[in-house]
Order: C-alpha cells, then structure tokens, then sequence
C-alpha cells in the first residue's frame, strides 16, 4: 500500500500567530473562541458521532443528495484529481471515488485534515478499497495544505468541501476562504461545495442540541483542548452547552455559559482574562444559506455555477462551480 501512499505532516498549528486568535476571542466582549479548537483527537472523533445522531439531519441529507448525483458530477467534470478539504474519515467521498473508479484513468485522491490519526487510518481503508487509488494525505491547516499542493501535470482537479463547512465561516471570512480557494486554483478547475439550507428553526435547533448530549460534549471538548494546548485553567465542568438559531442572520449559534466566576489563565500565551458567573462564549456560528445569495457570492468570486443539486425537500444542496 505505501507505494500508492504518500505523506504530508503540516501540523495542526499554523505557526508565527498560534493561539492569537484565542487572545482575541478571549478579549472581546462578548467572548468568542475560533471553531478550528473544536477538532483535536477526541473532538473529530465527537464529531464523527454528531454526524449519525438522528437529529443532526446534515451528513445524512448531504450522503443521500451526493449518492444520486455522483456519477453526473464526474460526468460533467471528466477525469479530475479529488482534493478534498476537512476529508474527516472520507465516508462521503466513496461516493466520489466510486464514480471516479468507473473509468480506466488513474484515480488520485488528497484528503486534507488537521486530525493527522483520522487522516491515515482512513486513508489506509481506501488503498485496500480501491486497487488504483493513489492517495496523497496532508494533515494540516486549510490554508497550509493549499499552498502547498500543486496543480496535477495531466488532470484537472476538483476541490471538494462539504459538510456546509462554510457555514462555519463569517460571511466576510468565507468570502475571503473562497477567494483563497480561487487563487489557488487553476482556470478550469472544479469546486464542489455542500451547504445545509434555511429551513424551520425547530429542526435546525434540535439537530445542534441533541438529546445524548452528544453536541454539549464535542462544545465542551474546545475548553479542554484549549487548556491542553495553552496551559490553560478552564474549569470544564462549570460551563454548560447551549445553541439556538438566530434567525435575522440566518445562522445557529453555540455557546458555553459559565457558571462560576473567575479568572482564565493561558499561561503559555500569557492571558489572564475575568469571566463572570452567567457570562457566555460564543464557540460557532453555522450559517444556514439561501441559494440565490450563495450562488452570487461564488460568482463574485470568480467561480461559474456548472450544477446545483438539493433533495427533495430542500434541505441541503450541492453546487459543483468551475473557475
Ligand atoms: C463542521 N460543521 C459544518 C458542523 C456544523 O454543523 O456547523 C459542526 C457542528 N457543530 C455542532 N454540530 C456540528
């Protein structure tokens, strides 16, 4: 397998400015803390279970639009290089490579994830899966992997973002992410994007406060991880998980209130912030998009809607765009 295997470690830090942005967040008022600490070790795998609870509707919608339109998106691409951002344990681009596969090309495949343990393990799956296959697995940042990979010699590539990540993203901050994915890459080549739509609050809301307790954990695992990885002294066990959907910005919000006042020390950023009993962390926002608005932005940034999918009862929609 290691012949068709190869390895790019980045980290998962992205060097001169870590933990700046925790200073900032921390600082503000009211307080925030940047989605990209929910995801060491323990929190991708938090992860991987949010996407089968029965509430969190998004994985398995995305799963069933991407099952149907397959084989059409490698139709309408041809032979293309999958690159795909925040791969996870790469369940849904099977679909992918199974459209892919059917072809006598070579099939090439880049999953790019922050969770280096994720990254490999799956990757190994898909060697034994697929007897062609040749992966190329960068554990790192988004914006370090992309600097780094290469245009392919022979075939286009098709970036591929899903899960509605960029949702994940300030409408300011993912302008700017799609207009770093633009330069970086070529004219002709693919970007596919999967975004959960708006729908009635209800469903969006239960599906981000699951009754297991699943969602709380994976939002306390940040304070953990920021403590593990920045000296920190969070008191875990005196915040609580909350989430609802604000709907004037079209967008679910997470937070963790704190129930007992004190001061947080990061030693190894040298932070000492107040926080008071009450007082919230915003920890996420998930925007929720409308079509017509998403489709415009990508125009802006230089990207040409080729195909939009949804189910049928629109809930969520895949766009596949062309540079
Ligand atoms: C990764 N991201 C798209 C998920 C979302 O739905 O915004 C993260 C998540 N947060 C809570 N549940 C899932």
């Amino acid at each position: 397998l290691s012949s068709r295997l190869r390895w790019i470690n980045l980290g998962d830090s992205d060097g001169v400015d870590e933990g700046l942005d925790v200073i900032e967040g921390l600082r503000n008022s009211p307080k925030t803390l940047p989605c990209r600490y929910f995801y060491d070790e323990r929190g991708s795998l938090l992860f991987e279970r949010i996407c089968q609870l029965p509430e969190y509707y998004v994985t398995r919608k995305e799963e069933a639009v991407l099952a149907s339109c397959a084989e059409e998106i490698a139709r309408l691409t041809g032979a293309c290089e999958l690159v795909e951002l925040a791969s996870g344990s790469s369940g849904k681009s099977r679909l992918l490579l199974d459209a892919y596969n059917q072809w006598d090309s070579p099939l090439f495949y880049c999953p790019i994830d922050v969770s280096a343990g994720m990254l490999k393990s799956s990757a190994l799956d898909l060697l034994r899966e697929y007897p062609k296959l040749q992966v190329c697995g960068v554990a790192g940042t988004y914006e370090a992997a992309l600097s780094q990979l290469s245009a392919s010699e022979f075939v286009p590539r098709m970036l591929i973002f899903l899960g509605s990540r960029l949702g994940n993203l300030s409408p300011q901050a993912g302008d700017r992410f799609l207009s770093y994915i633009k330069s970086n890459l070529q004219p002709g080549e693919f970007f596919l994007c999967g975004v959960d739509l708006q729908k009635s609050p209800e469903i969006i809301e239960a599906a981000y406060n699951d009754t297991q307790g699943v969602t709380a954990a994976f939002n306390l695992n940040i304070l953990r991880h920021i403590n593990r990885r920045f000296h920190g002294n969070f008191a875990v066990d005196q915040f609580t998980h909350f989430a609802f959907y604000n709907q004037v910005a079209g967008q679910i919000e997470m937070y963790l209130r704190c129930w007992q006042s004190g001061i947080v020390r990061l030693d190894s950023l040298n932070l000492q912030v107040p926080i008071q009993a009450g007082e919230t962390i915003r920890t996420e926002i998930s925007r929720k998009f409308y079509l017509p608005s998403l489709i415009s932005s990508l125009k802006q940034q230089g990207f040409q809607s080729v195909r939009v999918w949804t189910d049928p009862q629109n809930w969520f929609a895949l766009l596949l765009c062309q540079c």
